[in-house]
C-alpha cells in the first residue's frame, strides 16, 4: 500500500501554522518522524512547532540537541495548540495517546492531518495518510518529503533514520521490506550515521538500568507450555536501584529471546501507581493489539501496549488472564490443558499441574464477575479444591475486594462488556464449549 499524498498538497499551501505533535511517552519513532516532518516543513517556509504531551525522554534527545520538541504546560502553552493552522499528528491516531494535546487540539478550529502506521485507530476528523504495512512513520515521513521534492538536511536524516531502525528493532522485524532498506541508503547519502545512533541509543545505559534489567531478568516466566514469557517490575525496583521508566525500554523483547516463546508481555508499575504493559507476539494469530485494547491501548498485531490503572497485582492478573486467553487461543484446542496458576507472595508464577486446572486459564476475562467467582467458591467449599488447586485471588476475591455489590465494578463490567469486539465474543463462545466439557468432567471427578 502506497500512501496517495496528494491531497495534502492544498493544505500545505492554504496554510502557515503548523504544530506537530504524537503520542506520550514518545518513542525515537514519534519523535523522529515529529523532526524530519518539521523540517520538511521548514523548509517549504513554515513555520512549526512540536508540542507533545509527554517530555522527551533522556535517551532520545541526541535528536533534538536544540530542544524543539517542547512539553504542553512547560515549554508550549494550550494557546500554541489552539492558534495553530494545522495540527499533524503523527505514530498515533488515537485520542487516549495524544492525551493532554488532543484535549488542546479539540478545543481548536485547525484542520488535523495524521501520518501514522498503527492499525489501531479512533476517528479524530482528520484527513488521514497512513500505511499499516510500513514499518515506522519515520519511512512515511521520507517518502512525504520525497514526494514534495525536499532534500532533508543531515539532522533530519538522522532522526528518521532513529525512527525507522527503532521501530523495526533494528531492521528485523517482518514489516522490514526492500525498499525500508532503500530508503535507509537514502537517509545515510544524506547524512544519517547508523553508528552514531547506535551508540547514543544504547551505549548509553547507567548501573540502575543494569542493574533493573537484571532484575527483571531473573524475575521472567514461562507459561502456556512455553509460549508465553513475561516479566515485571514493581515500582519498588525503580527506587532500589535509582532507576527510571526509560530504563525498561526493549525488556520485553528480551522476553522473546527464551526458545519456543510465541509472546511475551511486560508489567511495569508507573510512579503514579499505574501499570504499563508492552506486548510482543512472533505469531500473527497472537493479536496482541487485540489484548492491549481490551485494556483501552493499541498498537500492532505484532507489537502493542496499555496502561492499566488499579493495583499492580490486579492489573498483572488481568492481563496475564487475557495473554494466556490469546496465546491459548492460537494453539489447538488439545493443547490447551497444562498450565495453571499459582501465586507466590506479590509475584504470579506459572506451575505445571494435573490437566483439569487448565479451567483457570481458560477463563475469559469478561466470566471472572463477582458471581462466576461465587459459585467457584462454592464448588471449592464443597471438597474440589485438591483436584481444582485455584489460586488464591480467585478463591479471596468477593470477600477481599467486595466488589459484587460496587456499583462501580458493575458499570465498570458494562463499559468491558461494550468494548468487546465480535471476534472475542467468538473466542469466548470457543472457549465456552471447552469449559463446558471439563465442567462435566470437573462433576465426574467432583461427585467420586
Ligand atoms: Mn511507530
Amino acid at each position: 500500500m502506497t500512501i496517495r499524498w496528494e491531497p495534502l498538497r492544498p493544505i500545505l499551501a492554504q496554510n502557515q501554522r503548523f504544530v506537530i505533535s504524537s503520542h506520550v511517552r514518545p518513542d525515537a519513532d514519534a519523535i523522529g518522524s515529529e523532526l524530519g516532518l518539521a523540517r520538511v516543513l521548514q523548509m517549504l517556509g513554515k513555520t512549526v512547532q512540536i508540542i507533545n504531551t509527554s517530555p522527551t525522554p533522556p535517551n532520545l534527545q541526541f535528536l533534538d540537541p536544540s530542544h524543539e520538541v517542547k512539553q504542553l504546560g512547560t515549554g508550549a502553552s494550550i494557546a500554541d495548540v489552539v492558534s495553530a493552522d494545522v495540527h499533524f499528528i503523527v505514530d498515533t491516531s488515537s485520542w487516549t495517546q495524544l492525551s493532554d494535546v488532543g484535549k488542546a487540539m479539540r478545543q481548536s478550529v485547525a484542520c488535523r492531518v495524521v501520518i501514522d502506521h498503527h492499525v489501531s485507530s479512533d476517528d479524530l476528523g482528520a484527513h488521514e495518510f497512513k500505511d499499516t504495512n510500513s514499518p515506522a512513520t519515520g519511512s512515511l515521513i521520507f517518502e512525504l518529503s520525497q514526494f514534495l521534492g525536499v532534500t532533508l538536511p543531515p539532522d533530519a536524516a538522522t532522526a528518521l533514520f532513529a525512527a525507522i531502525a527503532t521501530d523495526t528493532g533494528w531492521f528485523r522485524f517482518p514489516a522490514v521490506t526492500s525498499r525500508t532498506m532503500r530508503i535507509i541508503g537514502e537517509l545515510m547519502d544524506v547524512g544519517a550515521s547508523p553508528s552514531n545512533v547506535f551508540r547514543s541509543l544504547y551505549e548509553q545505559a547507567s548501573l540502575a538500568k543494569m542493574q533493573l534489567a537484571g532484575r527483571a531478568f531473573s524475575r521472567m516466566v514461562v507459561c502456556c507450555a512455553g509460549e508465553l514469557a513475561y516479566t515485571m517490575i514493581p515500582l519498588s525496583d525503580f527506587q532500589e536501584f535509582g532507576a527510571v521508566s526509560s530504563d525498561t525500554e526493549d525488556l520485553v523483547n528480551e522476553c522473546l529471546k527464551i526458545s519456543g516463546t510465541k509472546a511475551a508481555f511486560i508489567a511495569i508499575e508507573t510512579q503514579n501507581r499505574q501499570v504499563k504493559v508492552s506486548f510482543r507476539s512472533r505469531i500473527s494469530s497472537v493479536d496482541v493489539a487485540h489484548v492491549a485494547e481490551q485494556f483501552g491501548g493499541g498498537g500492532h498485531r505484532l507489537a502493542a501496549g496499555a496502561t492499566l490503572s488499579g493495583p499492580y497485582s490486579d492489573s498483572l492478573v488481568k492481563v496475564l488472564q487475557a495473554m494466556t486467553v490469546a496465546v491459548e487461543g492460537a494453539r489447538s484446542v488439545a493443547n490447551t490443558l497444562t498450565d495453571s496458576w499459582r501465586d507466590e507472595g506479590d509475584s504470579v508464577v506459572m506451575s505445571n499441574v494435573p490437566p483439569i486446572t487448565c479451567w483457570w486459564s481458560s477463563l475469559p476475562i469478561v466470566w471472572i464477575t463477582p458471581i462466576s467467582l461465587r459459585i467457584i467458591q462454592r464448588l471449592l467449599s464443597l471438597g474440589c479444591s485438591q483436584f481444582l488447586s485455584p489460586p488464591p485471588w480467585i478463591a479471596n476475591y468477593p470477600s477481599r475486594r467486595r466488589t459484587w455489590w460496587n456499583p462501580l465494578r458493575a458499570a465498570h463490567l458494562c463499559v468491558r462488556l461494550r468494548r468487546l469486539s465480535s471476534v472475542a465474543w467468538r473466542v469466548s463462545f470457543r472457549l465456552s464449549v471447552v469449559c463446558c466439557a471439563f465442567s462435566i468432567r470437573f462433576w465426574d471427578v467432583g461427585i467420586r
